[in-house]
């Protein structure tokens, strides 16, 4: 009888983990324009990008991206709280919870040809260093645009 109030609590539990990720996943209900429109029914191909958060830099896995739907998968390395947002065509903002440190959190998102801002929006971290350009021409854009502000 105690082992079916464990199950209930492990249901709860699953919904409500289900239910985050699909908040996470969205990036909230601002997706105004449809940018972000989900894939209908098909299996879109989406890729992962491990972004760790650290006091105070931005590390990835890999900024030069062709265009497609990309999973962000991001880790709060670091000792203050981080998150995570992204910024660009087609993407009005999109972002992560603030994560404590220790913490994870993916954000998923589809991206065209452009160069995106991805920078932490806590604080003053982004002027302390925690910014970075990802996208198709993030690599070769880099020397023209990072001086430009
Ligand atoms: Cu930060």
């Amino acid at each position: 009888m105690s082992t079916r109030r464990v199950l209930q609590y492990y249901v709860v539990g699953a919904a409500l983990a289900v239910a985050g990720l699909v908040v996470v996943g969205c990036g909230g209900p601002n997706g105004a324009d449809g940018a972000t429109t989900p894939p209908a029914g098909g299996q879109a191909e989406e890729k992962r990008i491990r972004v760790s958060l650290t006091d105070f830099r931005i590390g990835m896995s890999q900024r030069t991206l062709a265009p497609g739907r990309y999973t962000f998968v991001v880790t709060n390395d670091g000792q203050a709280r981080h998150a995570l947002d992204i910024k660009g065509p087609g993407i009005e903002e999109e972002r992560t919870e603030t994560l404590d440190a220790g913490e994870s959190a993916n954000l998923t998102v589809t991206l065209s040809a452009d160069v995106y801002d991805v920078y932490c929006p806590v604080g003053n971290h982004r002027e302390l260093g925690m910014e970075t350009t990802v996208g198709g021409r993030a690599a070769s854009t880099t020397d023209d645009g990072a001086d430009g502000y």
